[in-house]
């Protein structure tokens, strides 16, 4: 539908933006990792005996930077979708990026890691265990042959090895920005594939959790600490980075299948899951109950309204006396002429064919067939604006950490008079929870919620 599709470009529009704020961010951040390598290797500042107590202290400290810095400088911005089996994470993506291109069936489960990204050109690539990396050739007929296609190379059912990761490239507005959706095998699948998938889940840069609601009693807390506790170990690992638990939202999938005298209780029993195994979790602004079966049932069965509607107007308008009589006045240069009759009848074909087609331009230019649902493109721009509000807050944060940071790190000679390791410890080791390191992710998580709004059950 038209509005769904705007809704979605100008979610991918808000992701372009934030990610070239995040791009200046990352060149500040780059410039200050420079910087404390070149502090860290002049012997102007440093005696070996601090350099001694350094190593000791944080280990080989120049590599960790270069390390980091590797690392801030990849642009992609991946989203994990992470859940039990079956909950539906499959079927999800294939709703928010309106294209049925992934396998959802309850047969074969994802056994891979799929990236989704956009790209001009379709494509898809494996990688198998020993990371040889493998293209395939593919080609987009539609979604459903696309389907058929990947199925190979993403489901258990098939005679393929299994892969670590499949590429799917396609042009995908949503995705614009190098964002990055991730379908991943499910939680408890198999311990290997867990095991896989909590290495992988410290890429995240937000996260959606698919709760499978019609068997919410199955929702295992220890999985979800596992899964925090991964992130978490990257903090452990490199010291600088945090993992916030604010960028994950946590979808009540197949809330259909939840009776209604039971809503309340299951509800709730998530809930109290959630809370014990998510820290500071926001029940309000990070659960949504969803049904991607019915969105999607609405969805067929609104466009198919709309279509009826629209093709009944435009049939009468293309029937009424004056449309006709406009489409079909020929001025005599204009007649077909040839020496064949049949040769007549397909050029005599061609121009009126060519004529319907201009009135129909015409009628859809006038009702503005591509502007339907205004007032929902309305809703929608009201909760991007609080999006917005977020990374002005990010901005002002930026600006004050510019400040700290000329006056820090300007090479002048008041930072001779001051205590390094001091200064070093209440800087460089509280980057990780700088202010910067929280609007992107946390945006980014903002940007997904609008996209769930229109989704999310109000009311059945
Ligand atoms: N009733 C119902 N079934 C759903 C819903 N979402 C997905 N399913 C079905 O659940 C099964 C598993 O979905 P899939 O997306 O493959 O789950 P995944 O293993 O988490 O990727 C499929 O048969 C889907 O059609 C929903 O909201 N309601
Ligand atoms: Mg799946």
């Amino acid at each position: 539908m038209a509005t769904e599709a705007a809704m979605k470009i100008e979610g991918a529009d808000l992701v372009r933006q934030i990610i070239e704020y995040d791009g200046q961010i990352k060149q500040k951040v780059i410039q200050i990792y420079d910087h404390i390598k070149l502090f860290i290797a002049s012997k102007e500042f440093i005696g070996t005996d601090v350099e001694d107590e350094i190593k000791t202290e944080f280990g080989n400290i120049l590599d960790d930077i270069e390390k980091q810095k590797e690392k801030v400088m990849i642009d992609e911005c991946p989203i994990v979708i992470a859940g039990e089996t079956s909950a539906g994470k499959s079927s999800f993506i294939n709703l928010i990026l309106g294209k049925d291109i992934l396998p959802s069936q309850l047969l074969s489960c994802t056994t891979t890691i799929c990236r989704l990204r956009n790209s001009e050109n379709v494509g898809i690539a494996v990688t198998d265990e020993d990371d040889k990396k493998i293209n395939i050739d593919v080609n987009y007929v539609d979604d459903k042959d696309f389907r058929l296609q990947l199925k190979k190379y993403v489901s258990r059912t098939s005679d393929h090895e299994n892969y670590k990761y499949v590429d799917i490239s396609l042009p995908i507005p949503l995705l614009k920005s190098h964002t990055l959706i991730i379908d991943t095998p499910g939680i408890g699948t198999s311990p290997e594939l867990n095991n896989r998938l909590l290495d992988f889940l410290p890429n995240a840069m937000a996260f959606i959790y698919i709760i499978n609601s019609s068997n919410a009693g199955g929702l295992q807390g220890d999985r979800l600490l596992k899964i925090f506790e991964s992130q978490n170990d990257r903090v452990k690992r490199t010291r600088m980075q945090e993992f916030d638990t604010r960028t994950t939202i946590f979808v009540c999938n197949k809330w259909d299948q939840v009776p209604e005298e039971e809503e309340e209780d299951v509800m709730s029993f998530i809930c109290s899951v959630l809370k014990d195994s998510w820290p500071n979790l926001n029940v309000e602004g990070q659960i949504y109950k969803l049904s991607v079966k019915k969105i999607k049932k609405s969805v067929i069965e609104q466009a198919s309204e709309k279509c009826e509607s629209i093709s009944k107007e435009l049939y009468t308008y293309l029937n009424k006396k004056e449309t006709t009589d406009r489409m079909f006045k020929f001025s005599v240069h204009e007649y077909p002429t040839g020496r064949y009759q049949w040769f007549i009848k397909e050029k005599a074909k061609d121009l009126i064919l060519g004529r319907i087609n201009a009135e129909t331009r015409e009628w859809c230019r006038m009702n503005m067939v591509e502007n339907i649902n205004l007032e929902l493109q309305a809703i929608l721009q009201e909760s991007f604006s609080k999006v917005h509000s977020e990374m002005e807050e990010g901005r002002k944060d930026l600006s004050e950490f510019e400040v700290t940071l000329d006056k820090r790190y300007s090479f002048d000679k008041s930072i001779r008079d001051r205590n390094f390791l001091d200064d070093f410890e209440d800087t460089v080791l509280s980057w990780p929870i700088l202010p910067i390191a929280f609007p992107l992710s946390f945006v980014i998580t903002a940007v997904l919620a609008p996209l769930l709004i229109p989704l999310v059950i109000k009311d059945y």
